[in-house]
């Protein structure tokens, strides 16, 4: 009997397309369990499964796994279809280190200050801080530049390969150019740009778009 797959995240997390990005592109049919990460009431049942009360969690049979680099390699070396950790050992340091940089220094200033405050907020109604998308926006560039420089060197983020390093990575832009300053910025990055329209134009992306929340 085969297990089923559970994916138990919020729509509008960042984290939570990430894996479901990964699981689109092996073709893992799956279902999802809708958990609010930010509401008052997470569950003992979550808290579980995820101590740190983050999303997302993957659920295949009783195995879960929290931390979505750990999801996407399980879900990588678990199931069939598109490999997408290469094998040459430079190339997958490179995906390492995308899936890390965006993990440690692009998520804060690109999601949760950048398009939180420019996009989210407002469209959920809530208060913005005009202080906190400038400051996004200045920590953003370092990781804009260094990424561009890898996706120059080439083998990677080049549009043509597909590895969990664009899964990573694509979420997280997707939500950084709806704020008009986050596209503004990535244009400075030619490389990572001319990535970004390649990539966006994947079916995975399209059919995981998780939309805004209206107020
Ligand atoms: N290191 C975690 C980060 C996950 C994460 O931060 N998820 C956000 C949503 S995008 C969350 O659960 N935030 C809830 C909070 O900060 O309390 C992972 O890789 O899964």
């Amino acid at each position: 009997m085969e297990h089923s797959v559970i994916l138990r995240g919020y729509r509008y997390s960042v984290y939570n397309r990430i894996a479901r990005v990964v699981l689109h592109e092996k073709g893992v049919a799956y279902e999802t369990d809708e958990i609010d990460p930010f509401a008052p009431d997470v569950s003992e049942d979550y808290l579980k499964r995820h101590p740190f009360g983050r999303v997302p969690v993957l659920s295949h049979g009783e195995f879960d796994v929290f931390e979505t680099s750990a999801i996407s390699r399980y879900v990588n070396a678990a199931f069939g279809g598109p490999e997408l950790m290469p094998a040459k050992a430079k190339t997958l340091a490179r995906v390492t280190q995308v899936v890390s940089i965006v993990d440690s220094y692009g998520y804060r200033p690109m999601v949760r200050q950048v398009f939180a405050h420019r996009v989210f907020r407002p469209a959920a109604g809530e208060w913005a801080d005009e202080a906190e998308i400038r400051a996004g926006i200045d920590a953003s560039h370092v990781v804009l530049s260094a990424l561009n420089s890898i996706a120059k060197e080439g083998g990677i983020l080049d549009g043509q390969s597909f590895t969990l390093a664009d899964c990573h990575l694509a979420p997280m832009i997707a939500y950084f150019v709806q704020a008009r300053e986050g596209a503004n910025a990535l244009k400075a990055y030619s490389k990572l740009a001319d990535w970004w329209a390649a990539v966006s134009q994947r079916e995975s992306l399209h059919a995981t778009e998780p939309g805004l929340p209206s107020n």
